[in-house]
């Protein structure tokens, strides 16, 4: 590169990222192809509008790519083309969720959107009050319940039949166990609300059927691409082909209505990523992900931690590091915060996030907890036994720190 300023953070950023263990459950490790995409020419094109539809000349190879994606995209995901339909330009996940609630949910206070609350493991993007998505509708949350930390879904039939949402959204950045995506539509259909799946963090697990498919169940599916997936930072939309025609609505959301020109690079790159998520070495990766997961998680309640919900279905662990909650150790109420973990952690080379626990009793800034997850350190080929050596590795750097 000529700018070396940037060359060199490029540079430090790549040593970083082979330097340390990354638990952070929402990244992943991309392949070369991937970046080849995302580095390429196709940065340089505007392509507002839709395939065939552009509102810019030279655009026969951009509607080659998008169309190439939508393909990939309901293909990997075993959608028939006649009943499903995909959107490929959201430029992230939290646009993506956005353009859906334009094109579906009534505009203003009259327009409610029920998620499950942040500190539950929800999104900002499920209706929280410093998001849009709060500010320009209204917003009802379920959470887990305080027993089992777990989806009760008979309190959320209450809670969606008192207070009649336009549309429900199942699917969470902390929610570690498996999602009954059949009962979230039962529910659905009880107040007559869409039933809208974000499953981003689940996207990479559906793909090598090693987590329920929602499409069975959901009208709408949103999903970043970069987290289990191991795509480009970017999201799809998928809906349901009928009468309501969502797929038409959330289109005119998508562009004009939210966004201008696609990031083609940007869906050239999705579309590398889908077409290797097709791939049987990926439904490998996929099974030795919640492998990993299932590990670190035995082997971190064999040394004393408490998982919310007590382990894992998924690649995702919730850790409680400030109840610990096995008194045969030295931790209890006042073992280490959230935050104080994922700083000693990242001193010893391992990187997690704080994270909320539900019922937290300290702040969002300095919550309870820490969230881990395997895929980014699958990605790089680490099985089960890598897995018991950093739970050991963890445990030894928290403990010197309570
Ligand atoms: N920030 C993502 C996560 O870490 O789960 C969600 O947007």
């Amino acid at each position: 590169m000529k700018d070396k300023q940037i060359e060199r953070l490029i540079g430090a950023e790549q040593k970083r990222q082979r330097r340390v263990i990354n638990l952070i459950a929402s990244e992943n490790y991309v392949s070369k192809d991937v970046l080849t995409a995302l580095g390429s020419e196709l940065t340089n094109k505007y392509a507002e509008g839709y395939s065939g539809h552009r509102y810019y000349g030279g655009n026969e190879i951009s509607d080659q790519i998008e169309n190439l994606c939508k393909e990939r995209a309901l293909k990997l995901f075993r959608l028939d083309a006649k009943k499903w339909s995909v959107n490929v330009q959201p430029l992230s996940g939290s646009p993506a969720n956005l353009a859906v609630y334009l094109a579906l949910v009534p505009s203003g206070v009259e327009g409610k959107i029920m998620g499950m609350s942040l500190d539950h493991g929800g999104h900002l993007t499920h209706g929280h009050k410093v998001s849009a998505t709060g500010k320009f509708w209204t917003a009802v949350h379920y959470g887990v319940n305080r027993e089992t930390e777990q989806l009760d879904y008979d309190e959320i039939m209450e809670i969606a039949k008192s207070e009649k949402p336009n549309i429900i959204v199942a699917g969470y950045t902390a929610y570690p166990r498996i999602i009954d995506w059949q009962k979230f539509r039962h529910i659905a259909d009880e107040v007559g609300a869409i039933f809208m799946v974000d499953m981003s963090h689940l996207a990479g697990l559906v793909a090598g059927g090693v987590y329920p498919s929602p499409f069975k169940y959901a009208d709408v599916v949103t999903t970043t691409t970069h987290k289990t997936l191991r795509g480009p930072r970017s999201a799809l939309i998928f809906s349901k082909i009928d009468e309501r025609e969502l797929g038409k609505k959330i289109d005119k959301a998508v562009f004009p209505g939210l966004q201008g020109g696609p990031h083609l690079n940007q869906i050239a790159a999705v579309a590398v990523a889908l077409a290797e998520a097709n791939r049987p070495e990926f439904k490998k990766y996929a099974k030795q992900v919640v492998k990993n997961a299932r590990v670190l998680a035995d082997e971190l309640a064999r040394l004393g931690w408490r998982l919310v919900s007590g382990g894992t279905d998924s690649h995702l662990i919730l850790m409680d590091t400030w109840r610990g909650g096995n008194p045969s150790t030295s931790l209890g109420a006042g073992g280490i915060s959230g935050k104080t973990a994922s700083d000693v952690l990242e001193q010893g080379g391992i990187i997690v996030n704080k994270n909320t626990i539900p019922f937290d009793t300290r702040s969002p800034v300095d919550p309870s907890g820490i969230r881990l997850g395997t895929a980014a350190e699958t990605t790089r080929g680490k099985t089960e036994k890598d897995f018991v050596a950093i739970a050991k590795q963890i445990n030894k750097i928290l403990k010197s720190h309570v």
